[in-house]
């Protein structure tokens, strides 16, 4: 029977991408259970024409749970994940709680989805509880977008720089983003609930904490779990990774600006076409008309969209690329990756 599906964070800019992405992909579904806080008890949110009302998240919310889908952030899965697996359910954990954890496999499915039969975790007949950790939005954008061109020329070394957007901030930021705007352009900025800075016409540094050799959390993730999810484990085979972190006055989907040196040789016109026939990633690369994507091409998007694909000059004709992609952080950065994780486990 179709399985009885829990969303954790189901108030949360992820936790309502997920009822989006999982009636839109026709997800089986036998019973869905949507958990938050205790401010949110007895909301209703709506799914498909269904209106289902919000509980508190208990540890006791698990009971008959077969799938649970985790976005209320690092310490609720942290705490109540192990829980949801003692009763029984698979997890899928958009937080980084576990994403690094050794046994947990960190997956992008256009990238590794066998990742997943290895750690012998299934749904249905061959139910088999266990979480499954999906990486960080940028991460996953970044992944889907070079993954065609390594798998054909190894990429040895990587840097991208990014444009993330407010979503990845949640929902409270988001709001925090439109109201600064109407503030400014009422004459003064007074709203500083979610940021220190002023957010509207301005861009700053990741969030994320600063450590003590100078990267934040953020760009670190983007290195460690590039490495895990490309199976990297050796130092010698791992990929130069070096990231800066930008959050951008952007609702909701992120920009990658990426650098690429091969251990091979990888042409412009190479590129395109693996990028072109690629699952998960779409071309947008018109030099003529000087058309390349954009977050709003991107946004409520399953694709990311790829383009500026062009030589790097100062590397020898074949060594170094550009290019730059645009992803919804919400969807492919967070909500949809995750049910094409789950659709993996029902398969
Ligand atoms: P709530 O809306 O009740 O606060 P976002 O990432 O967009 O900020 O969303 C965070 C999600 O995590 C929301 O659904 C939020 O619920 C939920 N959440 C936050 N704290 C808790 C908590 N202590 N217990 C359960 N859910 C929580
Ligand atoms: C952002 N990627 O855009 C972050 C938010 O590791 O899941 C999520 C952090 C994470 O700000």
């Amino acid at each position: 029977s179709a399985p009885h599906v829990a969303i954790v964070g189901a108030t949360g800019a992820v936790g309502e991408e997920f009822l989006r992405v999982l009636k839109q992909r026709n997800f089986p579904i036998g019973k869905l259970t949507l958990l938050a806080s205790a401010r949110s008890a007895g909301k209703t949110l709506k799914f498909g024409d269904d209106e289902i009302t919000c509980e508190e998240l208990t540890e006791d919310s698990f009971k008959g749970v077969d799938l649970a889908l985790f976005s209320a952030g690092g310490s609720i899965s942290k705490k109540l994940g192990p829980a949801a697996v003692d009763a029984g359910a698979v997890v899928v954990d958009n937080s980084s709680a576990f994403r690094m954890t050794q046994g947990v496999p960190l997956v992008v499915p256009e990238v590794n989805p066998g990742a997943i039969a290895e750690a012998n975790i299934g749904l249905g007949s061959d139910n088999v509880a266990g979480i499954i950790a999906n990486p960080n939005c940028s991460t996953i954008i970044m992944l889907v977008a070079i993954n065609p061109l390594h798998q054909a020329v190894p990429v040895k070394r990587m840097i991208v720089s990014t444009y993330q957007a407010a979503s990845g901030a949640g929902a409270a930021a988001m709001r925090e983003l439109e109201q600064q705007t109407r503030e400014a352009l009422e004459g003064e900025v007074t709203t500083k609930d979610i940021f220190p800075f002023q957010y509207a016409f301005n861009l700053f540094s990741h969030n994320s904490p600063m450590q003590p050799n100078g990267y934040n959390q953020e760009e670190l993730k983007m290195v460690h779990e590039t490495h895990k999810i490309l199976g990297q484990v050796e130092d010698a085979d791992k990929m130069a990774v070096s990231a800066t972190c930008i959050r951008v006055p952007v609702m909701r989907a992120h920009a990658e600006s990426i650098n690429l040196t091969f251990d091979g040789t990888m042409t412009e016109d190479q590129a395109r076409d693996l990028i072109a026939a690629a699952p998960g990633v779409s071309l947008i690369d018109d030099r003529d008309n000087n058309r390349f994507p954009t977050p709003l091409d991107a946004q409520h998007q399953d694709d990311c969209y790829v383009g500026r694909i062009r030589r790097d000059l100062s590397q020898p004709e074949g060594v170094g690329l550009d290019l730059f992609v645009c992803g919804d952080q919400v969807r492919k950065g967070a909500a949809l990756n995750a049910v094409q994780i789950a659709e993996l486990l029902v398969k």
